[in-house]
C-alpha cells in the first residue's frame, strides 16, 4: 500500500471516529435525519470504504437487491447452480443476508474486516438454505457460506428487500448496497417502474457505483417493448453504461431459471472477477465515488451538527435573560422604596421613634450633629426587629424573582427548539423550595453582615465620638441598609414615598452626620453593588440545573470546522496521490 494511500486511510479514519462522536442531543428539525445520516456514513466507512481502502486485492463484492420477491434468491441459486438461499411465495422471504464465498477465500469474510456490525453465521457448504426466520436478531446477522459455485476473487451477497414493509429490511439492504463493490439489481416486468428502486439507483449513478441491472420475468412477447423503455429511464437516471441482463418469464425447474437466462450474468461476473487488474477497476471506481459520496455527506452532517450549537446556544440565551431581568427587577424593587413599607417602615420608625425630633431632624439639618448626639444620649434601640425586618422583606423578594426566573426559563424552553426534554430534566434537578429559601437567607444576612463590617471599618478610620458611635455600628449599619432600600444611588428624592423617604431621610442624616457625604455616597454604592452579587449568586445557584443540562449536552461549539477540517486532509491526502 502506497504511503498516501495509508494516510488517506488514517485520515478517513479520523473523521470516521469524529463523525461517530457526535451527539444530536436537541430535538431540532434536522436532527434525527442527522443522526441517521450519520449512522449511514459510519456504516459505510466500516463496512465498505476503509477495508476496501486498504485493501483493494480483496475479491469484489456484489450485492444483489431489489423489491421482494423480485427473484433475487431464485437469481442467486441458479447462477450457482445450487439451492443455498431460500426462496418462497412468503413475502418478504430473504432476512438475513447470505454471502457466498469461493472455499478458497473464507478469510476475507470471517473476521469483521468488512461489516463488522454484523454477527458472522457460518453454515456447512451443503447445508440446505436455512428457512426464513422472522426472529428480530437475523437483521443483526451475516449468514457465510462457502460455494464452489464461485469463482475465486467474487463474493456475492442475497440481501434483504430495499423496499420492504419489514423496516429492517430495507436497513439492512442499504446498508448492504453502500457495502458493495458491484450492484445485481434485480427488477420485474411488472414493477420496473416503482419509485423507490430508482431513488437508489439515480444515488448509485451519482456515485459512480458499477451497476447491473437484472429484469426478471419478462413476459417473451413484451421484451423488447419494456428493454426499451428500461433504457431509456436508466439513461435518465444516469445508468446508461450499466449492463441490462433481461430474464424471460418461464415455468421453473426446480426452482432454478433456465440455464440459457442467467448464464450471460454468470459471465459477465466471472469476467470482471477473472484478473486483478479488472477486479482493481470494478472496486476502483465505486470507491472513488463512495468516497466523494461519504465526503459530500459528512459535510451536510458537520452543518446540522452546527444547528445543535445554534440551538443550544439560544437555549443558553434563554436562561441569561430570565437572570439579567430577575437581577433588573431585584434592583429596582430594592431602590424604590417598595420594601419600606408594611414590616419595615414600622419597625424602622419604631427604631427612630416618629416623634418631635426626628421633625426637627427634617427641618434642621444644619444642626444635625447635635441632634444627633441628643438622640444617642440615652441607651441606643435595639436594632434586631429593623434588621429582622428587612431580611424578611429581602428573603421574600429573593425568592419571588429567583422563582420567577425559572419561569421564565421554562416558558422560553417549552417554545424554543430541542428545549422541551432538557426542561423535564432540569425542572426534576432543581433545588427544592426550602433549600432556596435556605440559601436566599444566608445570602442576605451575608449581605447585612457585609454592610455592617462597611460601616465598622469606615468608623474605625475616623475620629467619632465616643457617643456617635454609641449609637452603635448596627444602628448605622441599619441606616445604611434603610438608605440603600429607599434611593438608587444613596441619595433619597422625595416623590409618592414621602411617608417613608420622610423617615428613611432621617437614616440618610445620621449617617452623613457621622461619616460625611462623600462616605455615605460611596458606603451605598457598594453596599448596593453587593447585594447586585449576592442575587446574581443566588440566581445563577438557582439556575444551574438548566446551565448544567446545557453544559451536558456534550455539544461541541467547533464541530463544523472540525468535520470540515477533518473532510479537508481526507481531500489532500487524495491528492497527494492516494486514490484518484
Ligand atoms: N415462474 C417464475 N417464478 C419465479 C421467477 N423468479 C422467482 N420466482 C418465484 O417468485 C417467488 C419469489 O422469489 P424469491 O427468489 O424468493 O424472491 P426474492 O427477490 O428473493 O424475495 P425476498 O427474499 O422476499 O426479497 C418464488 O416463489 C420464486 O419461485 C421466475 O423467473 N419465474
Ligand atoms: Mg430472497
Amino acid at each position: 500500500m502506497a504511503n498516501s494511500t495509508h494516510s488517506a486511510v488514517v485520515r478517513l479514519r479520523s473523521l470516521r471516529d469524529l463523525l461517530a462522536g457526535i451527539p444530536f442531543p436537541l430535538a431540532i428539525d434536522r436532527a434525527e435525519r442527522a443522526r441517521d445520516a450519520r449512522d449511514h456514513l459510519v456504516h459505510q466507512l466500516d463496512d465498505y470504504v476503509l477495508p476496501r481502502y486498504e485493501r483493494l486485492d480483496a475479491p469484489l463484492l456484489a450485492v444483489v437487491g431489489g423489491s421482494t420477491g423480485a427473484g433475487k434468491s431464485t437469481l442467486v441459486n441458479s447462477l450457482l447452480g445450487v439451492d443455498v438461499a431460500a426462496s418462497s411465495a412468503i413475502r418478504p422471504t430473504t432476512r438475513r443476508p447470505l454471502l457466498l464465498h469461493h472455499p478458497a477465500e473464507s478469510s476475507w469474510f470471517e473476521d469483521d474486516r468488512i461489516l463488522p456490525s454484523l454477527a458472522r453465521v457460518r453454515v456447512a457448504p451443503d447445508a440446505p438454505p436455512t428457512p426464513a426466520s422472522s426472529d428480530p436478531a437475523v437483521h443483526s446477522e451475516l449468514e457465510i457460506r462457502s460455494t464452489r459455485g464461485l469463482p475465486q476473487g467474487l463474493a456475492i451477497i442475497d440481501a434483504p428487500d430495499i423496499d420492504s414493509i419489514v423496516n429492517e429490511n430495507r436497513q439492512v439492504a442499504a446498508q448492504l448496497l453502500a457495502a458493495a463493490d458491484l450492484w445485481l439489481f434485480v427488477t420485474t416486468a411488472a414493477r420496473y417502474a416503482d419509485a423507490v428502486p430508482w431513488d437508489l439507483l439515480r444515488d448509485a449513478a451519482s456515485r459512480n457505483t458499477v451497476v447491473a441491472i437484472i429484469l426478471d420475468r419478462v413476459p417473451p412477447e413484451v421484451v423488447d417493448e419494456v428493454r426499451t423503455d428500461l433504457r431509456r429511464r436508466l439513461v435518465e437516471a444516469g445508468l446508461a453504461e450499466a449492463p441490462l441482463f433481461t430474464i424471460e418469464e418461464s415455468v421453473l425447474d426446480g426452482d432454478h431459471l433456465p440455464e440459457d437466462q442467467v448464464a450471460p450474468i454468470r459471465q459477465w461476473l466471472g469476467s470482471l472477477a477473472a484478473d486483478a487488474t479488472s477486479r482493481s477497476r470494478v472496486a476502483r471506481q465505486t470507491l472513488l465515488g463512495a468516497v466523494g459520496s461519504v465526503l459530500g455527506n459528512a459535510a451536510d452532517v458537520g452543518e446540522a451538527a452546527q444547528q445543535q450549537v445554534v440551538a443550544r446556544d439560544t437555549l443558553r440565551t434563554r436562561v441569561v435573560e430570565a437572570e439579567e431581568e430577575a437581577l433588573r427587577r431585584l434592583g429596582s424593587a430594592t431602590a424604590d422604596g417598595s420594601l419600606l413599607r408594611g414590616e419595615v417602615l414600622a419597625r424602622w420608625q419604631e427604631f427612630v421613634g416618629t416623634g418631635d425630633f426626628f421633625r426637627s431632624v427634617e427641618a434642621q439639618v444644619g444642626r444635625i450633629r447635635d441632634r444627633v448626639s441628643a438622640f444617642v444620649r440615652g441607651a441606643p434601640a435595639p436594632t434586631e426587629p429593623v434588621e429582622a425586618a428587612i431580611e424578611e422583606g429581602l428573603l421574600t423578594l429573593l425568592e419571588a424573582e429567583t422563582q420567577r426566573a425559572v419561569a421564565d426559563v421554562d416558558h422560553a424552553w417549552r417554545f424554543e427548539g430541542g428545549g422541551r426534554d432538557l426542561l423535564a430534566e432540569a425542572l426534576r434537578e432543581l433545588p427544592t423550595e426550602a433549600r432556596l429559601r435556605g440559601e436566599a437567607s444566608r445570602h442576605v444576612v451575608e449581605w447585612q453582615d457585609g454592610l455592617l463590617a462597611m460601616v465598622r471599618e469606615e468608623g474605625a478610620d475616623r475620629r467619632f465620638t465616643a457617643r456617635m458611635l454609641s449609637l452603635g455600628v448596627n444602628g448605622l449599619g441599619i441606616a445604611l441598609m434603610i438608605t440603600i432600600l429607599a434611593s438608587t444611588g444613596g441619595v433619597i428624592t422625595g416623590g409618592e414615598l414621602a411617608a417613608a423617604g420622610g423617615t428613611a431621610v432621617v437614616g440618610q442624616k445620621l449617617l452623613e452626620a457621622v461619616f460625611g457625604e462623600d462616605a455615605v455616597r460611596r458606603m451605598a454604592k457598594q453596599a448596593r453593588a453587593r447585594l447586585n452579587e449576592h442575587g446574581e449568586q443566588l440566581l445563577e445557584w438557582y439556575l444551574t440545573p438548566f446551565t448544567a443540562a446545557l453544559d451536558g449536552l456534550g455539544i461541541d461549539p467547533d464541530v463544523r470546522a472540525r468535520v470540515d477540517a477533518a473532510i479537508a486532509d481526507v481531500r489532500a491526502a487524495q491528492a497527494e496521490g492516494g486514490l484518484e
